[in-house]
């Protein structure tokens, strides 16, 4: 005879049991293995189906802009080629592939008309992914501002801030019911820095006068991006991208321990702390305030958004010291070179342990809840062999940065998600073709592709998990 007791206990036995089997469901969270890749680099088709040029077209074929004199037009040809490609990434066992929407292919003219075809061809992307269980990550601003708006001053007109709204608007009331992750901008830092400082990068603009009012306005639309985002897009997951860097100092002696201040300030803080109300670094470099002259009243509380993750894109660390110029900053960088450091195929020092760091430095600031490593990787200039890549200093490099993301885990920073640069070689900015960092290779010629060794590890790293 079962007693009062003995049901009641059973009964609760049995709860206790469902209710510990959800709770380790949900404990086990979703965590994102990923490649990234961006339009301009990759689709190539850059006038197909209505698309408008962005300033990487123009850019591009400027005469000496880029090495080679090479351009964008073909690039992977994965504006054809994506099915192939997302097959791929499929086989390697990654389970989310992160992607940019080149705005003139949807917008033109960057404002205004819409080119339905532009918006149909990334339904097909997302769609292809969704069938294969992968989850898109959609970057909306991968450096490819269309050319139209480049003419009326770009990033340093202030009206791009309603243009960009309107363009976020348009794309997350398409996607917003098939694609949960969205990633407003890609490195500010990097398409202000070099895109209106120093004019190594499109649309070749440079100074003080040009960069200010770029990185502002570019830091109100991140705020304003992820708003519309939160609006628009039912549980959306929100964030934003920085390209940021493990500073040290030549020496520990204080003028240069205080030139590497000025330029994390400047590297890796000028974005994410306005993103958390904390405004820009001024007390590392109290000339930044000239920025308050492309301020509107209300803009300090515009310049905030909380978003859900923030990106964390690594490739090297920089070692400082204090010199005159340039101006802003009095530090400037050792080269790897003069400090006989290990370089990849760009010149970047090998520091792998420098992501680790980085991963820590942000899970320090209070607002920040969630980090996605939305890009890290390593370029070489790989050789095709018999169909095969024999590339083991990047399966090395991709080994150790997921160890340090682990480790950052185990440590108690909250991180759901690692994405390797890039899916396939293609096309790197300024640098043309040569650095190769996909985990496949491309052979331009034939556009054929080849799983890399680095590739083939992942996959059966993966497989293992
Ligand atoms: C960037 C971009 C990528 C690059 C990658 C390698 O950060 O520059 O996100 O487009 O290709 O970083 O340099």
């Amino acid at each position: 005879m079962v007693s009062g007791f003995n049901l009641l206990f059973n009964q609760t036995a049995t709860l206790m049991k469902f209710l510990k089997s959800i709770h380790k469901k949900t404990k086990r969270k979703y965590f994102a293995w990923g490649a990234a890749a961006a339009a301009y680099q990759t689709e190539g088709a850059v006038d197909t189906d209505g698309k408008g040029p962005s300033i990487w077209d123009v850019f591009t074929h400027r005469k000496g802009k880029i090495k080679n004199n090479e351009n964008g037009d073909t690039a992977t040809d994965f504006y054809r080629n994506y099915k192939e490609d997302i097959r791929l990434l499929h086989s390697i066992n990654l389970n989310a592939f992160r992607f940019s929407l080149s705005w003139p292919r949807i917008m033109p003219e960057g404002r205004g008309a819409i080119n339905e075809k532009g918006l149909d061809y990334y339904e097909k992307v997302i769609d292809f992914c969704l069938e294969r269980g992968i989850e898109p990550w959609v970057t909306l601003y991968h450096w490819d501002l269309p050319q139209a708006l480049e003419d009326k001053g770009g990033w340093t007109n202030r009206d791009i801030t309603g243009w960009f709204a309107d363009y976020v608007d348009v794309c997350t009331r398409r996607f917003g019911k098939k694609v949960k992750n969205w990633i407003v901008l890609n490195e500010p830092m990097t398409f202000t820095g070099l895109g209106y400082y120093t004019g190594y990068h499109a649309p070749g603009r440079k100074g003080l006068r040009n960069f200010l009012p770029a990185a502002h306005h570019a830091a109100l639309c991140q705020a304003e991006g992820g708003r519309i985002i939160r609006n628009n897009v039912k549980k959306a997951h929100t964030g934003t991208t920085f390209s940021l860097s493990h500073v040290k100092p030549l020496k520990k002696s204080e003028l240069h321990t205080k030139a590497a201040q000025r330029i994390d300030a400047i590297v890796n803080r000028l974005f994410i702390e306005p993103a958390l109300g904390m405004g820009y670094p001024y007390d590392a470099i109290p000339l930044l305030k000239r920025i308050e002259k492309y301020f509107k009243p209300g803009d300090e509380k515009k310049l905030k958004f909380d978003f859900d993750f923030y990106g964390v894109q690594y490739y090297f660390r920089l070692v400082s010291r204090f010199s005159l110029i340039p101006p802003l900053i009095f530090a400037s960088e050792v080269p790897p070179e003069k400090r006989d450091a290990v370089v990849n195929a760009m010149g970047f020092e090998v520091y792998p342990k420098g992501l680790y760091k980085v991963l820590n430095k942000v899970w320090e600031y209070e607002g920040v809840k969630k980090i996605v490593v939305t890009e890290c990787g390593v370029c070489y200039e790989d050789k095709l062999d018999n169909g095969t890549v024999h590339d083991p200093e990047r399966t090395e490099y991709i080994k150790q940065s997921i160890d340090y993301t682990l480790k950052a885990i185990e440590k108690g920073v909250n991180i759901e998600g690692f994405f390797v640069w890039s899916l396939t070689d293609n096309f790197e900015w300024s640098e043309g073709y040569s650095p190769r960092f996909g985990l496949v290779y491309t052979d331009y010629p034939s556009l054929d592709r080849y799983i890399k060794d680095s590739g083939l590890w992942l996959r059966g790293f993966l497989k293992e998990r």
